[in-house]
């Protein structure tokens, strides 16, 4: 059996209750399969291998608190310092009732290569844990991101291990977390990012993830012959990363005819008013059925179809596994010519091999989301040197990094024989500066 097969069957076997951690190491190991063959030798030896796939460490903790009632609540939570090769652990916390320690593996593997590609020098790490966010008020959000500190604060560092928000977490829970840390350790530091801009936080890192990604699909696009400027869009999802994706796609002349949340999704032919959902998501918190009452020309549909509109870019940006196979062979039916990841594994992997045997240029989350991560290790930069950057030169930096990514799957996946295929580019390019800083440093 090929030294590939031998660790993804491993990995089933000794994390069988973990079908996301299963899913990420099969695509990125697949991918990986020439480079290893090449050096077969040498990693079987120095179980490159087996290291890569086992996090260096995993915290699992209680985190109790009190609501509004008086009623107390444990919740789980977890850390997962997965790989600190080429920087200190770096990802973020999620905060949804769906968490267990597989999702947090899962997210916390794909951060190790996404970070690398970044060019940065950042480890792989994620977090979070499974209460729900919605419907709580600010007091307890308060109590649930202060008790979730008072046991984390001891396993991160500004050159530790530094989270920032994800799914449920944004700028009102990374306030929180850091307000905790600072009291508990007396240190004013670069622990946290997505941080308000009057302590500490980045210009643009709030629009990073969903700017970057356009930004990559405009050069994926270009590298291929086509202007962007034009087209349509279908985007999943309607939270951070979502809404700036649309905001981006709009100044670039894409039009984006749909978003969706957890329970429906919205279809505007006149293109998705993006100050609406910003006042509807950002600012009230409330469901995407409101909608409606911004755009009466728009439709509301329950449950899932954001994949049904026939449109020339598809953009989930939601959660994983939202894009299915089902989906990838209606976007091909449409006529759609490209699908970049805004989330983290949103398209399962019979459905990312469907869209790349039918000609569809497929951007990998972790090449095409790395603008959140990438603009959270400029706060860490800025935080550093006590300086902060203008909007422009952040973006500017931005803009740089995911040309940079976008170029560098493409050349690595023409190297070794399989041009186009961005996802054993993305993967062999994040792999290639992880793994020489493991080789280098001996085996830890
Ligand atoms: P938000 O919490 O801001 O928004 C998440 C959106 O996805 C909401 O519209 C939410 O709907 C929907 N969603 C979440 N879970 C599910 C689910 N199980 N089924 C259907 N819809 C769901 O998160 P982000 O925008 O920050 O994150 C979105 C994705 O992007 C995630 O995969 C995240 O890991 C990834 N990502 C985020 C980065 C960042 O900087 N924030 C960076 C890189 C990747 P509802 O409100 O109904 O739950
Ligand atoms: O998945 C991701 O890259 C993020 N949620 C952002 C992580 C970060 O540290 O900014």
């Amino acid at each position: 059996m090929s030294y590939v097969d031998e660790i993804i069957e491993a990995v089933v076997a000794k994390n069988p209750s973990e079908p996301e951690f299963h899913q990420a190491v099969k695509e990125v190991l697949e991918s990986l399969r020439p480079v290893v063959d090449a050096n077969e030798e040498k990693f079987r030896r120095e179980a490159l291998l087996e290291r890569l796939v086992e996090p260096e460490r995993q915290l699992k903790f209680r985190v109790p608190w009190v609501d509004d009632k008086g009623q107390a609540h444990v919740n789980t939570g977890y850390r997962v310092q997965f790989n600190s090769a080429i920087g200190p652990y770096k990802g973020g916390l999620r905060l949804h009732p769906s968490v267990n320690l597989g999702i947090i593996k899962f997210l916390g593997f794909e951060q190790i290569f996404k970070n690398s590609l970044t060019g940065l020098p950042i480890g792989g790490g994620k977090g979070g844990s499974d209460f729900d966010p919605k419907g709580k008020s600010d007091r307890e959000i308060m109590a649930f991101c202060q008790s979730f500190m008072t046991e984390l604060y001891r396993h991160i560092g500004e050159n530790t291990d530094v989270p920032a928000g994800d799914i449920g977490t944004g700028a009102r829970e990374i306030g929180y977390l850091y307000g905790q840390y600072k009291r508990l350790t007396g240190r004013y530091e670069g622990v946290l990012t997505g941080k308000g801009l009057s302590y500490g936080g980045s210009l643009a890192r709030t629009e990073a993830t969903g700017y970057g990604l356009l930004y990559l699909t405009k050069e994926m696009l270009k590298m291929n012959g086509i202007d962007i400027a034009g087209k349509t869009a279908a985007v999943s999802g309607s939270g951070n990363v979502a809404i700036y994706a649309i905001e981006k796609a709009q100044q670039l002349g894409v039009k984006v005819l749909t978003c969706s949340d957890s329970n429906g999704w919205v279809y505007d032919p006149e293109g998705i008013d993006v100050a609406a959902l910003k006042e509807i998501k950002e600012v009230k918190r409330a469901r995407l059925t409101e909608y409606k009452n911004y755009r009466p020309n728009s439709e509301y549909h329950e449950g899932r179809g954001v994949w049904s509109v026939k449109v020339d870019l598809g953009l989930p940006c939601a959660t994983q596994n939202e894009l299915l196979l089902e989906d990838a062979k209606q976007l091909v039916e449409n006529g759609c010519i490209a699908v970049a990841e805004g989330a983290n594994m949103p398209t399962t992997l019979e459905a990312t091999e469907y869209l790349q045997q039918h000609g569809i240029l497929f951007a990998p989350g972790k090449a095409a989301n790395a603008g959140g991560v990438a603009t959270s290790a400029l706060e860490m930069s800025q935080n550093s040197e006590r300086l902060s950057w203008t909007f422009e030169e952040v973006d500017a930096k931005l803009q740089g990094i995911m040309v940079n990514i976008c170029h560098n799957m493409a050349d690595a996946a023409e190297r070794y024989g399989y041009a186009k295929n961005y996802v054993v580019g993305a993967n062999i390019a994040g792999f290639e500066k992880v793994v020489n800083a493991m080789l280098a440093q001996g085996i830890c």
